[in-house]
């Protein structure tokens, strides 16, 4: 394997899934505060009030990332510890607490990158609507433009949203994620808004950009693969990627969405979503694209679970996911299959030749811990993973972030998957590096040479 000289070796988190201090210094409540007490919604009815404790562990946290040997810590922003109703005020002590974070990764010689909105909305803006309202996607824009005015002298890379298929489809259409609704209309048009929140926010954040600084957005991207060569399966896996992923990628890099999404979702909405010069705006030209890469989606045609298109949600398209292929699966039942990554990477590219540089900004898996956190089968996925992202032959790749630096809190599935190169006990909160951190840092310092 290798890799360019000045390719960036990191790892990933994000605000809710660490921080905790869910209310400290003025930090509002977001969707996922709100999601979190909902009976069933989240395993073992966890939350995110503590989780890794990093709001107040976060020197640590800097420490380990050091002895880790990364050059580039991607990590995200909580919206309501900043401006705790969404809008308006502003609490001083929340930038406070990313400035010092920043300024101690690069007295470490730590490039950050920010992520500005990864799945916790504050929970007043949800009250007006959440994603699925149009005014939501200017107060993200706000939002961004406040932050980067606080923390631009310092930070150079300004990633916009994570994974937005999951913020709107999974969150607003499967009800799986905050704030738990299904809605067919309602989801889509979040996905509008997120995409056009999006571009609002880089326009914003450009007007008063510093020459070097850049400005991407994280995708999550799964290629489908159709269980079988028939037609009917070729298609379903035609609507599956559609949903997931060119419902993104063709207004962000292709300035218009597929004619297959109007068409599959003809029945629930009218797009009255989209506007004139909404295209132009999502479609902004970026300096970088984000992808996450955990597994290929495997996928056969299949009724729809909800017969009546008037009560159908965005996530009910026709197609079963559970037909896995006979290969080993992480402790998250997800298939591992590094090919995916190289494919998600050069399918990219080859659907949008002008593809900006990409980094993958997440792989990473979960498995069942051992004695002494021997983790081998961890070593070997990411070996095969990077391995697999260093074969996408002509994508203009510039950096590996694995997920995570520590365990955290794994959205529904609350504490009980452990994504981390460093165990973290929840009771003491004690990190342990796993031998899957000693693996990287002795990897990465390799590939450097
Ligand atoms: O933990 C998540 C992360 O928040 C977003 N991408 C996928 C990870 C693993 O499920």
């Amino acid at each position: 394997m290798s890799f360019p000289a000045g390719f960036r070796w990191g790892v990933a988190t994000s605000a809710y899934q660490i921080e905790g201090a869910a209310r400290t210094d003025g930090r509002g409540p977001s969707t996922w505060d709100t999601f979190a007490t909902v009976p069933g919604a989240v395993a073992n009815g966890d939350t995110g009030d503590v989780a890794a404790d990093h709001y107040h562990r976060w020197a640590e946290d800097v420490r380990l990332l050091v002895d880790l040997g990364v050059d580039a810590y991607r990590f995200s922003l909580s919206w309501s510890r900043i401006l705790p109703d969404g809008r308006g005020r502003v609490e001083q002590r929340g930038l406070d607490f990313y400035r010092r974070l920043v300024e101690a990764l690069l007295g470490k010689g730590i490039e950050p990158f920010i992520t500005l909105y990864h799945w916790d909305l504050p929970q007043a803006l949800e009250d007006e609507g959440g994603w699925r309202a149009r005014d939501t996607a200017h107060r993200f824009a706000d939002y961004a433009a406040l932050v980067h005015e606080s923390l631009g002298d310092v930070v150079r890379n300004w990633t916009t949203l994570n994974e937005p298929y999951c913020s709107s489809i999974v969150g607003y259409g499967e009800g799986r994620h905050a704030p738990g609704a299904r809605e067919g209309h309602g989801a889509l048009a979040a996905a509008h808004h997120l995409l056009l929140g999006h571009g609002l926010a880089v326009r914003a954040m450009r007007a008063n950009a510093l020459a070097e600084q850049e400005f991407g957005i994280v995708l999550n991207q799964s290629p489908t693969v159709p269980v079988t060569d028939s037609p009917a399966d070729v298609a379903a896996a035609s609507r599956q990627d559609c949903l997931l992923r060119r419902q993104f990628t063709d207004p962000l890099f292709g300035a218009a969405y597929p004619d297959e999404l109007t068409s599959m979702f003809g029945d629930i909405t009218d797009f009255s979503f989209r506007h004139d010069g909404d295209l132009a705006v999502i479609g902004e030209p970026l300096d970088y694209v984000g992808l996450n890469y955990y597994y290929r989606l495997h996928v056969a045609d299949a009724p729809h679970r909800e017969p009546d298109p008037a009560k159908r949600t965005a996530h009910d398209i026709g197609v079963d996911t559970t037909r896995l292929p006979d290969v080993p699966r992480t402790g998250m039942g997800w298939p591992v299959e590094p090919a995916g990554l190289t494919t998600a990477l050069t399918d990219l590219k080859a659907r949008h030749p002008d593809l900006p540089p990409v980094y993958v900004t997440e792989n990473g898996c979960v498995y069942p811990d051992v004695e002494g956190f021997e983790d081998a089968e961890r070593i070997s996925y990411l070996r095969d993973h990077i391995g697999a992202a260093a074969a996408a032959t002509g994508v203009d790749l510039r950096g590996y972030f694995c997920w995570s630096l520590l365990d955290n809190f794994e959205w529904a599935h609350g504490y009980k998957h452990r994504f981390g190169l460093v165990h973290v006990d929840y009771e003491t909160q004690q990190r342990t590096p796993r031998a899957s951190f000693h693996w990287y840092r002795s990897f990465i310092s390799q590939a450097r040479r």
